[in-house]
């Protein structure tokens, strides 16, 4: 099969053209390189490059026929989209729209879209299934909950079926620690590496599900060939469904980096910062046969052989 991955020189994206290709798949990715890198590329006969803003390109920009999207590009950050919500708003909605265009002009069936756990806001409760109340508190949950909304609409006018992955907290190589607002576990696994100090902000308790991006991929390889209804469309949490406080992510750190002896400073929470965040996967496990199959140890012993 054939398809495009958006955003697939970045973290998340380069990750699942690994594994399309890993899959006998062929591969174009479309990626302007702001953020994502072609050294996050492997060499393929089976892998195409197109260097542009997924918006900015036309039906005749693809002459062979394309059987899914998976669209990633996107502005990631909770912060940038209070920073600059029109720009957010221009790279997370607007492009889904292109995107949903091109699928209508060019008869794709299928689109996958990196969505987030972001859409459900302050959590209720734990753990969190897709029939919990989404309540988004940033320009970009809102952002990704009406994408999915859009996608739906569109995908049921158009015949194509679309599959929205609420990703939960993405983790693993190629990820970039050098902002404060990058995903703790980079940061902190960076931290360690160079023998420097973290912060954590709040006492520590907070819980996160910890998904590493491995898994992340093969769920969006499922979405994009699961057998779907023309027309239909399927929201799933993507995590693991199990959660770990950042004390404990810390001492899990602190013994994969023995020699690392520095005591964390304690910060106020970050303004927004929610306490516990757990997924239900029991909606992809059932209509995706999708099942993670690393932890958090795993996945961090991984990330430190990784070349
Ligand atoms: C995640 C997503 C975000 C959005 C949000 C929705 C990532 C990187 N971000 O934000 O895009 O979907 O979930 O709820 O996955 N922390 C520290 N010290 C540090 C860095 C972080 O204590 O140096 C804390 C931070 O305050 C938070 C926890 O670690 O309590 C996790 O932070 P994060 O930025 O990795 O992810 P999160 O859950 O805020």
């Amino acid at each position: 099969m054939h398809f495009i991955v958006t955003g697939g020189a970045g973290f998340i994206g380069s990750h699942l053209v690994e594994q399309l290709l890993a899959e006998g798949h062929n591969v174009t990715v479309v990626d302007n390189l702001v953020t994502g890198s072609l050294n996050n590329l492997p060499e393929s006969p089976y892998l195409k490059l197109v260097s542009q803003n997924i918006a900015d390109c036309k039906p005749q920009d693809f002459t062979q026929p394309i059987d899914g999207i998976a669209h990633l590009a996107a502005t990631p950050s909770v912060t940038e989209s209070w920073l600059n919500p029109l720009e957010a708003h221009h790279n997370n909605l607007s492009t889904l729209l292109s995107v949903l265009l091109l699928c209508k002009d060019l008869n794709i069936p299928r689109l996958v879209l990196a969505s987030s756990a972001a859409v459900y806001g302050n959590p209720i409760s734990v753990p969190i299934s897709e029939e919990h109340p989404t309540s988004p508190i940033s320009p970009y949950g809102l952002q990704k909950l009406v994408c999915e909304q859009y996608a739906t609409l569109f995908a049921k006018q158009f015949g194509l079926s679309f599959v929205g992955l609420r990703l939960f907290n993405v983790f693993g190589p190629r990820q970039q620690p050098n902002s404060p607002y990058s995903g703790v576990i980079s940061i902190f696994i960076s931290a360690a590496q160079q023998g420097l100090p973290i912060t954590i902000y709040g006492d520590g308790t907070q819980t996160r599900d910890f998904i590493y991006v491995k898994d992340v991929a093969n769920a969006f390889s499922k979405a994009l060939t699961h057998p779907m209804e023309p027309g239909s469309s399927l929201t799933c949490n993507i995590g693991t469904g199990t959660s770990i406080s950042l004390i404990q992510l810390l001492n899990i750190v602190k013994d994969l980096f023995p020699e690392w002896q520095s005591e964390p400073q304690f910060s106020s929470p970050r303004p927004g910062d929610i306490q516990d965040s757990r997924s239900d996967i029991l909606k992809a496990i059932n209509n995706l046969g999708f099942t993670p199959k690393w932890s958090v140890q795993s996945g961090l012993k991984s990330l430190m052989n990784f070349p």
